[in-house]
C-alpha cells in the first residue's frame, strides 16, 4: 500500500467538473416515467426487465441527502485509481484488468438471519427504491480521499425486503470472485472472496448506500460494478465492491484486511484522525487532483449523522 506523489497521477485534470454537469445536463434532460428508471448513451429509455446493466449506461436519479458541497474529483481519476485486489495491487491496473469482467447476468443472495431469503437479480434491487445521486467525501486508509456522486440507495431499503429476525446482529458482506476472470489475484497477498461487515445499526444507517452508478452512469467495472457498498465514515476498504452475498447473522463476522492485519485494520475502521495505523498517521489526507494536504475529520465530516452510533465505545480498543 503506497501513496503516489501527485506528480505520478496521469488522470488529474482530464475530466473537469464542466464535462460532469454538461453530462448531468443531458441526464436531466432524459424523460422520467415510472417503469423506466434508465436511458442508453443516446437518451433513449430502455424498459425493464429486459436491460442489461454495463458500465457507462446512463441512469436516471432523484437529487439525495447527505451530500458536500466540496469540489467533486474528476470522472477520470476516480475510475484509474483504485483498489480492487481481485484485478491487481498496482492503482491503474483494475481500470484494464477489469474491462472485460462479467457484470451480466448478476444475483446478489441475501439470507441469514431473515424471514424472506430470496436472490435479487441486480434488475430487481435497481427497482427496490428510486435511484438517488449523493456526493460524498471517501478516504482510504492509505491516506488518498476522493469526492464522488455515487448512486443508489439506502442499504436498509434492501434489507427491508428480506425482514430481518432479532437475531441479526451483524451483516456480512462478500464480493464476487472467480480466479478465471481475475486471474492476478493469487498474486494480492490477501484471500478471496473478499468480505466485509458492518453491525446492523450501522447497515440500517440512511447514509450507507447500496451503490449501482456514478457521475450519472452505471458503475464502471473497476469501481465496483455492478453493486458495492459505500460506507462514507469508515475507511474505504469497507466499501466492499462487486457484491453477490448479504447475510445477517449474529455474531461479527470476519472481514479481510481484519483477518490479513488484525492489529492494523480493525473491524469498525470508522473514519479517526486521532488513532493512527501502527505505520502511518491518519491525521491528514491528500485529495487526489490536489498538491496540499488536508486535515482529516472524525468520522470523515460525518460525525453529525454517526457519532451516537458509538456512544460510550472506546474507539481506540474498537478501531
Ligand atoms: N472486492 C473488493 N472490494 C474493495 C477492495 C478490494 O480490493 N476488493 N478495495 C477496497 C478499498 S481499500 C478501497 S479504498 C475502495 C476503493 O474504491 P474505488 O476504487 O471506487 O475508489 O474499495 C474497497 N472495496
Ligand atoms: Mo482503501
Amino acid at each position: 500500500m503506497l501513496i503516489r506523489r501527485p506528480s505520478d497521477i496521469p488522470y488529474s485534470e482530464v475530466t473537469s467538473k464542466n464535462v460532469y454537469l454538461s453530462r448531468r445536463k443531458f441526464v436531466a434532460g432524459v424523460a422520467v416515467t415510472g417503469a423506466a428508471l434508465i436511458a442508453d448513451r443516446l437518451g433513449r429509455e430502455i424498459v425493464w426487465p429486459s436491460l442489461r446493466v454495463q458500465a457507462g449506461t446512463k441512469l436516471n436519479v432523484v437529487r439525495g441527502p447527505f451530500s458536500t458541497d466540496e469540489k467533486i474529483t474528476p470522472f477520470d481519476d476516480v475510475a484509474h485509481y483504485n483498489n480492487f485486489y481481485e484485478f491487481g495491487t498496482d492503482k491503474e491496473q483494475p481500470a484494464t484488468l477489469a474491462r472485460n469482467f462479467r457484470t451480466s447476468p448478476w444475483t446478489v443472495a441475501v439470507e441469514g438471519e431473515v424471514k424472506k431469503p430470496k436472490v435479487f437479480d441486480i434488475n430487481a434491487i435497481m427497482k427496490i427504491a428510486p435511484l438517488e445521486e449523493r456526493i460524498y467525501r471517501h478516504r482510504c486508509v492509505e491516506g488518498w480521499s476522493i469526492v464522488v456522486p455515487w448512486i443508489g440507495f439506502p442499504l436498509n431499503g434492501l434489507l427491508k425486503q428480506v425482514e430481518p429476525t432479532s437475531k441479526a446482529k451483524f451483516v456480512a458482506f462478500e464480493s464476487f470472485y472467480d480466479p478465471k476472470q481475475m486471474p492476478v489475484a493469487r498474486f494480492a497477498g490477501i484471500s478471496f472472496p473478499y468480505l466485509e461487515g458492518l453491525r446492523m445499526d450501522e447497515a440500517m444507517h440512511p447514509l450507507a448506500l447500496l451503490c449501482m452508478g456514478m457521475y450519472g452512469e452505471v458503475l464502471p467495472n473497476q469501481n465496483g460494478a455492478p453493486l458495492r457498498l459505500v460506507v462514507p465514515w469508515k475507511y474505504g476498504f469497507k466499501s466492499i465492491k462487486s457484491v453477490v452475498k448479504i447475510r445477517l447473522v449474529g455474531r461479527q463476522p470476519p472481514a479481510t484486511w481484519n483477518l490479513a492485519a488484525p492489529r492494523e485494520y480493525g473491524f469498525y475502521s470508522n473514519v479517526n484522525p486521532n488513532v493512527d495505523h501502527p505505520r502511518w498517521s491518519q491525521a491528514k489526507e491528500r485529495r487526489l487532483g490536489e498538491f496540499f494536504k488536508r486535515k482529516t475529520l472524525m468520522f470523515n465530516g460525518y460525525a453529525d449523522q454517526v457519532a451516537q452510533l458509538y456512544a460510550g465505545m472506546d474507539l481506540r480498543k474498537y478501531f
